[in-house]
């Protein structure tokens, strides 16, 4: 909920958003209720009791830690980011800069430069940490996806989650690494990462115990999301939402950097193979809410939002 503040001389700072906690041990039914009124409402809800081993969270967590520890030239050696490696500062094609350093992989297969062999002390390890965490995320995005489908009443009910289960997904993995703002003499957070929407099905990110993810809320105000070690969070994608002819909302968010310490997250972006077609299915079209976006394959989507800046609006070039 968003507490609106009294004073108005704060209106330009709400207080933090508390999204809705999904408890997914809970009935089933009304697990897929919640997170369908969550994804309807807010796009971004979290979830606890994942079932992702703790263990499987916290050597991926090392991993991550030990590799932004690197020298810079070592890091280097696992660049540049395009198609994927490490990158720094500069975030896709397109001249969009952030105070962030990240490295960006492609999980099928995994795609970890060949370069980078220093990576972490040692590159199988670092491999197989990042297998394992990406198996056990996908697969938590895959079981929430089979929720909403149920909720929606979409017939196929792995229409959602085969497209991430496909052994061409394109889905991603990206850890990002931002260095705490004092380092850059600011007494504000700085931009780590720009607003924008992800492109994706769905996100599954975690963090650190350091503050920074903020979200739009009613197109309007930036609210901060409070890190939460306990909870993965979860987000909508574009193609979620044309996928669910708009029902489901993929929301604006940025992450700025923390004055003090430095934040780092993990990301799974769940997307479809390219060649696969992104359209809503036929129960979610009625007269009432006719089709909204064009059918479009997610290559073609992929193709629009590297040519565009990072906070364009992308699903708008697809409206019908
Ligand atoms: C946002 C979500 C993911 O981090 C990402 C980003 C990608 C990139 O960093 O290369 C994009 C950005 C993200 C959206 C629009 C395009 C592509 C930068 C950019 C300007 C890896 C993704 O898939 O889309």
């Amino acid at each position: 909920m968003v507490v609106a503040s009294p004073n108005p001389s704060r209106a330009e700072k709400p207080e933090a958003i508390e999204l809705p906690v999904i408890n997914l041990s809970g009935e089933r039914t009304e697990v897929a209720k919640l997170i369908t009124k969550a994804c309807e409402e807010y796009g971004f809800f979290k979830v606890i009791n994942h079932g992702v081993p703790e263990e499987t969270i916290a050597a991926m967590e090392e991993e991550g830690l030990n590799f932004f520890m690197m020298p810079d030239v070592e890091k280097q050696r696992a660049g540049p980011a395009v198609p994927y490696g490490y990158g720094r500062k500069n975030i896709g094609f397109n001249g969009d800069i952030g105070e962030v350093e990240y490295l960006l992989l492609h999980t099928n297969p995994l795609s970890i430069p060949q370069s980078s062999i220093t990576i972490s002390g040692d590159l199988q390890k670092f491999c197989s940490v990042v297998n394992v965490y990406v198996r056990a995320v996908r697969g938590l995005a895959c079981d929430l996806l089979d929720l909403m489908a149920e909720e929606l009443r979409v017939q196929d009910q792995s229409l959602f989650s085969k497209m991430i289960r496909d052994i061409e997904s394109d889905s991603l993995f990206r850890l990002n690494h931002y260095p705490p703002s004092s380092f850059h003499h600011c007494t504000t957070g700085a931009v780590g990462f720009g607003e924008h929407t992800d492109p994706q099905i769905l996100t599954i990110l975690r963090s650190n115990d350091v503050a920074g993810l903020q979200i739009r809320v009613a197109d309007a105000v930036w609210v901060p999301v409070p890190p939460d070690p306990t909870a993965f969070c979860v987000n909508v994608g574009d193609v979620l939402q044309a996928m669910t002819n708009g029902r489901f909302m993929s929301v604006r968010h940025r992450v700025l950097t923390n004055i003090n310490n430095p934040r780092m997250s993990m990301a799974y972006f769940g997307a479809p193979p390219l060649q696969a077609s992104v359209t809503a299915p036929p129960e979610l079209v009625t007269p009432h809410s006719p089709l909204l976006y064009r059918p479009f394959t997610w290559g073609e989507y992929k193709k629009a939002s590297y040519s565009l800046q990072l906070g364009d609006s992308r699903l708008q070039l697809f409206r019908k």
